[in-house]
């Protein structure tokens, strides 16, 4: 058996409909570990069937079910992904590489719209908008704040990141430049997520969202 070189960290809410393919395009050596939120459609059930490590999380947020996995994972490099088969999961050794060749401190996933309706119109500029300010206050060149994303397990713990909601990706990747990570971008594909969005696809997710970046935003311009 190959030794787990990556634990992929799935923040999951009910995602049971994604959760068998997701659970099923792994690369070998690398291990899933489902943080299921209070999920009630069975999700936690699929995916101990599927033989990922289920992590419960009773707090409810992105971020909460992101570093509950980050905190439970054990292999040298961890990595993120939604669990909503919105990205391949076989993807992943092109956002691992530059990290195992020492080449990257931290990849980010560009996520590449493979139809049309990938991606929402006002999820994408309010992303595109993001990346273009981000290039100014880190002068990292970012296009996408990308879900997708690898770091080794002993830096990303050392970023001590606070947020426990949707600004968790932000704060990493803010926290990595603060900190001179070298941050890289990789072409990712972004398929039409399986189940409903329960962040940018809706508007209290959008909302949210927004709200808990501009206080990262705000902070980071100090
Ligand atoms: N554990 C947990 N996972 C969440 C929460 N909100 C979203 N997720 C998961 O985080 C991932 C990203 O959410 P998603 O709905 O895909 O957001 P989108 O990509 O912006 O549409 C998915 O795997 C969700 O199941 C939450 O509050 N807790
Ligand atoms: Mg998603």
């Amino acid at each position: 058996m190959t030794p787990i070189q990556v634990d992929l960290v799935l923040p999951c809410l009910n995602e049971a409909g994604a959760l068998p393919w997701v659970l099923s395009r792994l690369p070998e050596g690398y291990r899933a570990i489902v943080v299921d939120n209070g999920s009630t459609d069975g999700s936690a059930e699929v995916a101990e069937a599927a033989g990922a490590l289920v992590v419960h999380e009773e707090r409810r947020g992105f971020g909460a079910a992101a570093h509950a996995g980050l905190l439970a994972a054990t292999a040298p490099i961890v990595a993120f992904c939604d669990a909503d088969a919105s990205m391949d999961p076989a993807e992943l050794p092109r956002i691992v590489g530059p990290i195992l060749a020492g080449d990257a401190d931290l990849v980010l996933g560009r996520r590449r719209p493979t139809t049309r309706g990938s991606w929402p119109l006002h999820a994408r500029l309010a992303n595109s908008s993001l990346s273009w300010r981000l290039r100014r206050i880190t002068g990292v060149n970012i296009h996408d704040l990308g879900p997708m994303r690898a770091a080794r397990r002993p830096a990303l713990l050392s970023l001590d990141l606070q947020d426990r909601r949707s600004g968790y990706p932000l704060e990493m990747f803010l926290r990595a430049a603060d900190a001179g990570w070298n941050i890289r971008e990789v072409d990712t594909a972004y398929a039409p997520r399986v189940g409903r969005s329960k962040v940018t696809g809706t508007i209290r997710g959008t909302v949210t969202a927004i709200g808990d970046m501009s206080a990262l935003l705000r902070e980071a311009r100090k």
